[in-house]
């Protein structure tokens, strides 16, 4: 199962998950694979990530797929891919159609008309790490970086006349007045319904450019929020094809310090969470997708941020439905200066924006985009090159929603005048306190100096999440002493945050740094994290609690 609901009804959507042909190239980046034929002499499923699975496992290189297509001769296709990891290209009946380097952001590819109906599919997969080539991934990350299609790839048969963009927008989200914009390739008619309200169908022209504008009112607006995650199916339709859009109709804003969602005042308590599963790695199946969901709003939790890239779209359809707010960011961590001066590095990092933004662009459960995770934000030097652009498009083009990061240069850092909300990632009682004599003590001491710190600056009345806070407990290891790794430490440190948080209602809120363990880097990291995990989950990788989840439980369902 890859979808949560039908984006089309008459458009033809073939889903390619299903098992294609498949090389593996050890060590060999992709545009060094030998030349002439490729001997396809495995296969591979599709969704998954080649590197997770027993014949490659941890190996680095290039994966080549393969798989025949049938288009009708004479028609255009769209081939999508939900994410390719982590540089791509996608070759078509031996020509190129596209260069792709953000491991983790959907993109298109037109496939253009041939007099042929079956037509050969390659796409290449290199998951080698190479600073100069694919910039945004880097063999640093405090997370495993795996390889191949980890996501769903779609096949669109477009009819001769078709549609090219929908956007829905609320003009006035509680009159439930909206506007539907959007552009066919081609002049004519479109037709505009509202799938689940009996309001019949609304027809327009577009102009000769196959743009269209309409405007339509829903008849007693229903509001989503996360406890009634009320959600509407509109229906485009354009000759023999149409594109169904989801949305809700929410407004979400900042009122000095506070957070108003549909007007009313809103604190946030959740869990970041990375796309893991043992296994699987980051190709989580819908289900586990489905049951993590559960599990957070079992938590209490409101919210989630899904670190540290775009998310799956299967994921962002549950929190939609199920009521669950969401900070999605474009892939980065600890990127540097030189990384902002790198013009390759810029050029990716803008295309993954938009991509994500595309993509991602109705969900209402999405209420805040970030980027560039633990990036230079006290180098004023470089704040024009990535940081500038990535806001100013966010802000004309991201809809309704707030801007930040997750910043950990805390006083030093430079920007925090410029976004919606101020959020630190930090880890007092944790990292350097080994020899401290009450490391759970320097907890409150930190959090309070911090928004001590921020009213000194003028932002006392800025938003201040805390995006990352945690600690390492392994599973199963318990401590009389209490000691670090242990449960007992981890349970003992989320219960002090989660309270000092709670009580603190100047503080928007917490987003605690882990939801599960998941899988790091290996060789160098690991010699710092056991088992080559960030252990900082309250669930292991399995999802089994660990003592640490009661206690967040008790306190974040204090919020209600
Ligand atoms: C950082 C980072 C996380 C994780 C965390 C940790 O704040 O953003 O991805 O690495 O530290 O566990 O130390």
């Amino acid at each position: 199962m890859n979808k949560a609901y039908p984006r089309f009804l008459s458009r033809r959507v073939e889903p390619l998950d299903e098992l294609w042909e498949f090389r593996f190239f050890e060590n060999t980046a992709l545009e060094a694979l030998p030349s002439g034929e490729i001997d396809f002499a495995a296969k591979i499923v599709v969704p998954g990530a080649f590197d997770a699975m027993p014949d490659y496992m941890g190996k680095r290189g290039c994966g080549v797929y393969r798989r025949v297509l049938h288009i009708e001769p004479g028609t255009e296709a769209l081939l999508e891919f939900e994410a390719a990891s982590m540089t791509c290209r996608v070759v078509l009946d031996g020509v190129t159609l596209k260069e792709h380097f953000c491991g983790y952001s959907p993109f298109t590819v037109r496939v253009p008309a041939s007099a042929r109906a079956r037509r050969e599919l390659l796409v290449y997969c290199d998951n080698l790490f190479d600073a100069a080539r694919t910039p945004m991934h880097e063999h640093y990350f405090d997370f495993y970086q795996f390889g191949g299609l980890i996501r769903p790839v779609w096949l669109h048969h477009l009819p001769r006349r078709h549609l090219l963009e929908v956007k829905v927008d609320a003009t006035d989200y509680r009159g439930g007045e909206i506007i539907v914009r959007g552009r066919a390739n081609a002049a004519g008619l479109v037709a505009v319904e509202l799938l689940d309200c009996d309001q019949g169908r609304v027809e327009a022209k577009t102009n000769a450019e196959g743009v269209f504008e309409i405007s339509l009112r829903i008849e007693n607006p229903r509001l989503w929020s996360p406890k009634r995650p009320n959600l509407y199916r509109l229906r485009v339709s354009c000759g023999e094809d149409d594109h169904v859009v989801r949305f809700g109709l929410r407004e979400i804003k900042t009122d000095g310090p506070r957070l108003l969602l549909n007007g009313e005042p809103l604190r946030l308590f959740g869990y970041n969470r990375h796309e893991y599963f043992p296994n699987f790695g980051p190709s989580t199946p819908y289900a586990q997708m489905a049951n993590d969901v559960q599990l957070l709003k079992d938590c209490g939790c409101n919210f989630v941020r899904g670190a540290h890239y775009p998310q799956d779209q299967r994921f962002l359809d549950l929190c939609d439905e199920l009521g669950l707010l969401v900070w999605e960011e474009n892939l980065g961590w600890q990127q540097y200066s030189p990384h902002m001066e790198n013009p390759r590095y810029r050029e990716h990092h803008q295309a993954a924006l938009e991509e994500m933004v595309e993509r991602s662009y109705h969900h209402p459960c999405v209420i805040m985009w970030g980027f560039l995770n633990e990036g230079p934000s006290e180098a004023h030097e470089t704040f024009h090159l990535v940081f500038e652009p990535s806001m100013a498009y966010l802000r004309a083009r991201g809809g309704n929603r707030l801007i930040t990061y997750g910043s950990n240069r805390l006083e030093r850092d430079a920007y925090f005048e410029k976004v919606d909300i101020v959020s630190i990632n930090c880890y007092p009682g944790w990292y350097g306190c080994e020899d401290h004599p009450a490391p759970l003590s320097l907890i409150g001491k930190f959090i309070d100096e911090f928004v001590a710190l921020l009213d000194r600056r003028g932002l006392g009345d800025r938003p201040f999440l805390i995006s990352e806070i945690g600690c390492e407990g392994l599973y199963g290891w318990r401590d009389q002493q209490r000691d670090f790794h242990s449960e007992e430490y981890q349970r003992d440190y989320l219960e002090t945050v989660c309270r000092h948080v709670m009580d603190r209602p100047r503080i928007l809120g917490v987003c605690l740094w882990h939801f599960s363990d998941a899988r790091t880097k290996s060789k160098g990291r690991a010699l710092g994290r056991p088992r080559a995990f960030n252990n900082k989950g309250t669930f292991d990788e399995y999802r089994r609690p660990k003592l640490a989840r009661d206690a967040v439980r008790a306190i974040f369902r204090e919020a209600g």
